[in-house]
């Protein structure tokens, strides 16, 4: 199945864990890292009182169901210092957002795909662009149209680019 991964960090050597994620995911014996994109830096969406963050997308290729990559993911965030301090949207070192799951609409308590917010966010569309190969969404909703709607005014595209290694 092919599945996007949205990056973000906004704690520590951010680039580091975003390159992390990258080559724990890489790691894993069903995932593969197909592509990767640019890294872009933006300032915090929802609470200010955070440092600005790093995000980027990734392609991957997994023989995981949803649900256990979701677990992959977030073993992956638990290994990089992740704490969850309990402030919704609050400041991290590196989360992992399922943003699609192939065509795969899922609707459950733990798992919502596509991930509910991606269209509004700027800081997952222009990376999406940067790799993705399909422009719908199972959702209906178009990568072009989210695009139009959400200008990239914020987003700072960083010179540095992650690399897949194993
Ligand atoms: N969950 C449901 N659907 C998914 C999915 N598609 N992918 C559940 C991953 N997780 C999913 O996540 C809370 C629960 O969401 C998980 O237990 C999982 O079962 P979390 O990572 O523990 O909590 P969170 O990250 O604080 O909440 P959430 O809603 O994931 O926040 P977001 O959407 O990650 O937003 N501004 C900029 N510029 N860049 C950012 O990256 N990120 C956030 C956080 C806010 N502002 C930002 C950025
Ligand atoms: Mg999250």
């Amino acid at each position: 199945m092919i599945a996007y991964i949205g990056l973000g960090s906004n704690l520590g050597d951010s680039f580091q864990y975003l390159q992390n994620a990258v080559t724990q995911l890489h790691q894993h014996d069903e995932i593969c890292v197909t592509a990767v994109s640019p890294v872009y830096q933006s300032k915090p969406q929802g609470p200010q009182d955070q440092p600005d963050y790093l995000n980027a997308v990734v392609e991957i290729d997994t023989t995981l169901t949803a649900e256990r990559l979701l677990k992959a993911t977030q073993t992956i965030e638990q290994k990089n210092q992740r704490q969850r301090n309990g402030q919704h949207w609050g400041a991290r070192t590196l989360d992992l957002d399922i943003l699609l799951y192939g065509n795969h609409m899922i609707n459950q308590q733990d798992l919502i795909v596509p991930h509910p917010w991606m269209h509004k966010r700027s800081f997952v569309l222009y990376p999406l662009r940067d790799i993705v190969t399909t422009l719908e969404f199972p959702n209906g909703k178009s990568l072009q149209a989210c695009l139009k709607n959400n200008p990239d005014d914020d987003l700072i595209r960083i010179e540095r680019q992650l690399v897949v290694r194993t």
